[in-house]
């Protein structure tokens, strides 16, 4: 077999770089190790930024984020028990954010591949990269027990955190960054209509942090941080609602309507990023390079941004014959990387208890909290990183 672009991993990061580059008339394969219905069973990420919906738009697939997506002209953050709500496009020139869940992006993007006919190669085992650094880089696999090779002139990583792809490139090559925190998030789905169907709420209350976010009208998200400890078992549906009611002002706590859940899960809450992101015709984009934690919302819409930069610079060479964007990549996307993964730390340290501060920290994240209500400028930086900054 052969390709142009051969994509490691059917996330959303791959399955959007696989849109852009079939828009763009390049021709790539897609080799995910799990099941299609296995992808889609991840519950994950919950909010777009504007610059997301508009590459999902661009790749041809916001048909139904625009009629089911439901903007969020606020963020409210609770503490202290009271809710403090941000206007979002005031402070920011206009921009909102857009709740639909990672779930359906995957599906639309899923839908659109299996229409436009291009080839996924899902349940692909023993996935191996080889001949990096030369021109005809290769992927191997297995599937139904019969051994494939796709030849390829680029490979682009996008197998999240624990795949193959970085993995394959020589230690001693990558500086790797991370800060990994003391707890972790507690997340539930319920069949339940949300508490703030306008805003998330971000809680930080003496017990712990709590988040209020919803996937449609009908369909609720919350989560509360825990010990990293934990283990889903010790978390029963009463349990988790009674914690999440606690961490909130009363008003929001008695408006809260509970059901059971229909997925549950814990995360841990993690720094991470992995320079550079190229090494020699592979490229790393979203998950495979960097994980932040989940309180900015910013995940995947920074896979979504590291994808967009690489389609652009691979329509730039086979277009233009130029390796500009390509040889730039790395240093573009790591620029707008750092910026967010400083959001993502800032926000999860104003944001949740940590089992290890003293009064003196306790006492700076409360000031910090003061001078972000009632400073517009402290609001408008919020506001600007939220809603996403520019590439
Ligand atoms: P993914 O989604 O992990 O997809 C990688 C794919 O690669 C496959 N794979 C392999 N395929 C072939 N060979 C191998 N050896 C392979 N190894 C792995 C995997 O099966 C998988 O299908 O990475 P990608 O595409 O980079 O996307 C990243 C996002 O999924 C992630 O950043 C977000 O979900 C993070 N996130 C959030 N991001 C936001 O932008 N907004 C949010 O509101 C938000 N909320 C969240 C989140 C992540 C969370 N968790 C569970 C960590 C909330 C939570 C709780
Ligand atoms: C979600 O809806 O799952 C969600 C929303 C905001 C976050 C993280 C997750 O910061």
């Amino acid at each position: 077999m052969r390709t142009q672009v051969g994509i490691i991993g059917a996330g959303p990061a791959g399955l959007l770089l696989g849109a852009l580059l079939s828009k763009a008339g390049i021709d790539n394969t897609i080799v995910e190790r799990q099941s299609g219905e296995y992808v889609l069973s991840r519950i994950r990420a919950g909010i777009l930024e504007q610059t997301t919906v508009d590459a999902l738009i661009s790749a041809g697939v916001g048909e139904r984020l625009l009629k089911e997506g439901i903007p969020h002209e606020h963020l409210s953050l609770s503490f202290a028990g009271q809710l403090h709500t941000i206007d979002l496009p005031k402070l920011t020139g206009g921009k909102t954010v857009t709740a639909y869940g990672q779930t359906e992006v995957t599906k639309d993007l899923m839908d659109h591949r299996l229409a436009a006919g291009r080839q996924t190669v899902y349940e692909a085992k023993d996935v191996s990269l080889h001949d990096l650094t030369t021109a005809k880089p290769r992927i191997r696999f297995t599937k139904d027990g019969t051994e494939h090779e796709i030849e390829c002139d680029f490979i682009a990583g996008c197998d999240g955190f624990h795949g193959v792809s970085r993995q394959s490139i020589p230690k001693e090559k990558l500086q790797e960054f991370s800060r990994e925190y003391p707890f972790g998030w507690v997340g539930v789905l319920a069949d339940v209509p949300p508490v703030s169907p306008h805003a998330v709420i971000y809680g930080n209350s003496p017990d712990g942090f709590s988040l209020c976010s919803m996937r449609s009208m009908t369909r609720s998200r919350y989560y509360v941080q825990c010990p990293i400890t934990d283990k889903v078992e010790d978390w029963s549906d009463a349990r988790f609602w009674d914690v999440l009611r606690s961490r909130l002002p009363a008003e929001t706590a008695n408006a809260i309507i509970t059901g059971p859940s229909i997925e549950k899960s814990i995360a841990p809450l993690r720094s991470y990023v992995s320079e550079p992101m190229r090494w020699g015709q592979l490229f790393l984009a979203g998950d495979a390079a960097h994980i932040v934690p989940p309180t900015g919302a910013k995940g995947l819409n920074l896979a979504a941004s590291d994808v967009s930069m690489l389609a652009q610079a691979f329509a730039q060479h086979y277009a233009e014959k130029s390796n500009e964007g390509i040889d730039g990549y790395s240093a573009r996307a790591l620029r707008k990387i750092w910026r967010v993964e400083r959001f993502s730390w800032w926000l999860t340290s104003l944001m949740h208890r940590f089992p290890d501060t003293e009064g003196f920290g306790q006492r700076v994240q409360e000031a910090e909290l003061d001078y972000l209500m009632n400073s517009v400028a402290a609001q408008t930086t919020l506001a600007e990183n939220y809603v996403g900054l520019a590439g």
